[in-house]
């Protein structure tokens, strides 16, 4: 039968990018056995950030959280594992850099990150997420060629 691997987005978030964090996130990324199937460095601005948060526009940090994401450019991945919508977000730990510090020493929020804003990268939450994320970045839904394995037995 088929497997098909579960994808999520990840982004490597202004101060991450900015703070030259890419090339060790994505050691961590590949050593923990996600492939990046597809990549792109992009500028967000109010608008489009605006819509990909949208889900925060009540909060009262909403503008500052927009201001800070269009404050530089942005690296989306899709990455491709099994479990990968968990397994990411458990890698990345807490929203709160300066408590995943204490909580989560070995997180790349902890590595990266300063507070709940400034926490240097992003996953997707839920499969739901994850397939509306993946395509506001990226239309070629099925570009991704390590998708399915062919089980042979
Ligand atoms: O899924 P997460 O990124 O871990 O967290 P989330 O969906 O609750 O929030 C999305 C982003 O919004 C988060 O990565 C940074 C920002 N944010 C969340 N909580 C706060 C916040 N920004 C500020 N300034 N203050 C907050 O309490």
């Amino acid at each position: 039968g088929n497997t098909e691997k579960e994808r999520t987005l990840a982004m490597i978030k202004p101060d991450g990018v900015v703070g030259n964090y890419s090339e060790a996130i994505r050691k961590v990324v590949v050593d923990s056995g996600f492939s990046i199937c597809k990549e792109m460095t992009i500028q967000l601005d109010e608008d489009r950030a605006s819509i990909f948060y949208s889900e925060h526009s009540s909060k009262s940090f909403f503008s500052s959280l927009i201001r800070y994401m269009t404050s530089g450019p942005v690296l989306v991945m899709v990455l491709e594992k099994d479990n990968a919508i968990t397994d990411w977000r458990t890698l990345i730990g807490p929203t709160d850099a300066s408590k995943a510090k204490i909580t989560h020493p070995h997180s790349i929020r902890a590595m990266c990150g300063q507070d709940s804003q400034r926490n240097c990268v992003h996953g997707s939450d839920s499969l739901q997420s994850a397939e509306r994320e993946i395509s506001f970045f990226f239309d070629d839904k099925y570009s991704c060629e390590t998708v399915t394995i062919h089980d042979e037995l």
